[in-house]
């Protein structure tokens, strides 16, 4: 895995199978699973092994999903609404034409995938409730590509068990992280939201992209995630509690709603 990471182009991708022409906008829970080059890119990965397979059989239960006009006419920013660092400055000023995502760790392939990759991806809409533990909630829209075909698109190897998030931003020195095990990554309503309300997604509420992990609480949300790292173990990062909250104030790891 000392292997440099590959800079997966939009024409790569396409060479690749991986997307239909000029990419496609899915809703709706499985539609994306009847997708040929989706179901076909998923069987062929051998990012697979057969014991998380199993275990994913029967826990793909849907998070509700609404309709535009149950969306909230605002949605709260919480906790950082800007990383404040000197190089996600420079990325943000220039909407992130630079700016690759990471993923590493425990993957066959380390990419660096740039945004024009994200975009081009086959992308899923989906209208959400948002639940802070702080006692707020709100409906949003988002849109951006399936954890599940970014990490078919790596190769898992069979050690992977967590797919840690880890964010731009901080709070004192501690920074910001989250991480969620297979089932959820390879949920279908588990994306990485490019967009949220039909715009793309600001500063505030976690530029460039941000996870959206539909069955679980607001904290899992992790906004400002640079870098997708594949670990068979939580132990021994940061506080060793998976997340940033979950090290500061004992949350709960699995923040089932
Ligand atoms: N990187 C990062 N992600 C984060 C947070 C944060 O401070 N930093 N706050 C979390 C919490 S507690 C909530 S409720 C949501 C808030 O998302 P919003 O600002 O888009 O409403 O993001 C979550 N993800
Ligand atoms: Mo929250």
């Amino acid at each position: 895995m000392n292997e440099a990471p590959r800079i997966l182009t939009r024409r790569r991708l396409l060479g690749a199978g991986a997307l239909g022409a000029g990419g496609l906008i899915l809703s709706g829970c499985d539609k994306l699973n009847a997708n040929p080059t989706f179901r076909s890119l998923l069987l062929e990965a051998d990012s697979w092994h057969q014991g998380a397979q199993r275990a994913i059989g029967g826990k793909q239960a849907l998070a509700r999903e609404y309709a535009v006009a149950d969306m909230s006419p605002e949605f709260r920013v919480n906790g950082n609404a800007d990383p404040g660092d000197p190089a996600y400055a420079r990325h943000a000023a220039e909407a992130f034409a630079s700016w690759t995502l990471s993923i590493d760790g425990l993957v066959k392939r380390p990419l660096a995938l740039p945004m024009s990759a994200l975009q081009a991806m086959p992308q899923r809409e989906q209208i959400t409730r948002h639940d802070c533990v702080e006692g707020w909630s709100a409906i949003g829209q988002w849109q951006g590509p399936q954890l599940g075909q970014i990490l078919s698109l790596a190769g898992l190897l069979p050690a992977a068990r967590y797919a840690v998030f880890h964010c731009a931003d901080r709070f004192g020195a501690a920074p910001y992280y989250e991480s969620i095990d297979l089932v959820d990554a390879f949920h279908p309503q588990t994306i990485l939201a490019l967009r949220m309300n039909g715009q793309p997604l600001t500063v505030a509420h976690g530029a460039p992209l941000r996870l959206r992990v539909e069955r679980q609480l607001g904290y899992k949300q992790a906004k400002y995630v640079m870098r997708i790292e594949l670990r068979d173990s939580l132990a021994g990062l940061y506080g060793g509690k998976g997340g940033y909250w979950e090290d500061a104030r004992d949350y709960q790891w699995y923040a089932g709603i």
